[in-house]
């Protein structure tokens, strides 16, 4: 087939492959939406759904054997340590900036101001999750059970214990390190085949979301819209851009090709968690991350670092203030910027968390949650721009702390190998 007619496809990039796909997917959906076809448009959603399948099956054990192999090659503790230190700083401190950037914009652009609330039912607010549980909660009684049940957060914990106590054991763990280290190989050689078929399924999700999707279901909230895309760039361009550029001193541009892939299946699936093999393979493959750095900061990142959820959060919180005529005080403000942060951090790398964890967030400072109903209409929308940009900070942060740590590829980074479809 490389040879034949279809040879301009397949020896293509694959970023190319699945920017070819997103945009004749969006084109197409809105072609049978402005036709009356929208049902023609969903059937061809369980192709995306099989491919999103695919790489989710991959989930628990590339992240359990690529962290077990990780961890295990770090040459003493001290690192995972400071590993560790580093991930979270960035993490929490570019989501907070985040939320900021989201509150401000929403503020300056008033999006909300004259909007007409409609019938909107009550929504029940989530309980704020209590930290002492999140970190009790973390450490599994039942490792097996964790990697069952896809719990990632316990999956990381027992990884790292399991790949620290490899090399405690030394000689004696021999063949264990072996098997990770080979088994680490098959799944990647699989994630690479799986996620060659992600035109194909970015191709479905884009010709449903946007026959889905019309201009009468996202007319009336383009302000919101187009808030949260703005904040989403605006974050990526000036904070990681920013971060790659001055701390890193690393050039941008190959920060922004290398994480394409991750990003745009990001965007196309809403599901950090579901992007989670692509997102290290490009960590990899583009960026020069080590596996010892990614296969902890990605998984991680994937599950608690959220910029784009928590500008979301900030942009919907002002924007339902304003709908229902609220004038926030900067206490206010203040408690938005707080439980934005704790709930992206409790948010899952699902399709739909974020709007789940807006009730939460709305209800901290006494905002109407009947004002989630407005904007679950158009969530999908917003999920795509804030899911991608979750995916980026992951990237960024993966080369800000495997540059601090001296490990970061620079030849690969500076080619910005960019995954082939055949790879
Ligand atoms: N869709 C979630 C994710 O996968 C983010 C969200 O819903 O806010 O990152």
């Amino acid at each position: 087939v490389s040879r034949g007619p279809f040879a301009f496809w397949t020896g293509m990039q694959l970023w190319k492959q699945i920017f070819i796909a997103l945009v004749v997917g969006l084109v197409i959906g809105v072609l049978l939406n402005q036709t009356g076809n929208a049902d023609i448009a969903k059937s061809v959603k369980p192709l995306g759904d099989l491919f999103i399948r695919g790489i989710k099956m991959l989930i628990v054990p590339l992240i359990f054997v690529s962290l077990v192999t990780g961890v295990a090659s770090l040459q003493n503790l001290s690192t995972m340590g400071r590993l560790s230190v580093k991930t979270v700083a960035l993490y929490l401190g570019t989501t907070a900036v985040a939320i900021s950037i989201g509150l401000g914009l929403a503020v300056v652009f008033e999006p909300g101001v004259g909007v007409d609330l409609g019938s909107a039912q009550a929504v029940t607010a989530k309980e704020a999750p209590n930290l002492v549980d999140i970190l009790l909660g973390i450490v599994p009684t039942n490792p097996v059970e964790a990697l069952v049940s896809g719990n990632v957060l316990q999956i990381i914990v027992f990884a790292i214990f399991f790949g620290v106590a490899i090399t405690m054991a030394g000689d004696a763990a021999k063949p264990v390190r072996a098997f990770f280290e080979s088994a680490a190989e098959v799944i990647y050689k699989l994630t690479s085949v799986v996620i060659s078929f992600a035109p194909y399924g970015v191709f479905a999700l884009m010709v449903w979301v946007a026959g889905t999707y019309g201009m009468d279901v996202l007319a009336p909230l383009a302000k919101v819209i187009g808030m949260v895309y703005l904040g989403c760039a605006v974050h990526a361009v000036l904070v990681y851009g920013g971060l790659i550029r001055l701390m890193a001193r690393l050039n941008p541009v190959r920060y922004f090709q290398g994480c394409i892939e991750p990003v745009m299946v990001a965007f196309t699936s809403t599901s950090s968690s579901g992007t989670l093999p692509v997102t290290m393979m490009a960590a990899e493959r583009n960026l020069g991350v080590p596996r010892s750095v990614s296969s902890f900061v990605l998984p991680l990142g994937a599950t608690v670092n959220m910029d784009g959820t928590a500008l979301y959060q900030g942009v919907c919180a002002v924007f339902i203030a304003q709908a229902y005529g609220v004038d926030l005080s900067s206490g206010q403000y203040l408690t938005i910027v707080l439980t934005a942060t704790l709930a992206s951090v409790g948010t899952a790398g699902v399709p739909g968390a974020g709007l789940i964890m807006l009730s939460l967030v709305l209800a901290s400072v006494g905002l109407p949650l009947e004002g989630i109903a407005i904007i679950a209409g158009i969530d999908r929308v917003l999920d795509m721009a804030r899911t991608a940009l979750n995916v980026a900070g992951d990237c960024a942060v993966s080369c800000l702390v495997a540059r601090s740590e001296g490990q970061l590829d620079q030849a690969v980074y500076d080619t910005a190998h960019v995954l082939r479809a055949d790879d």
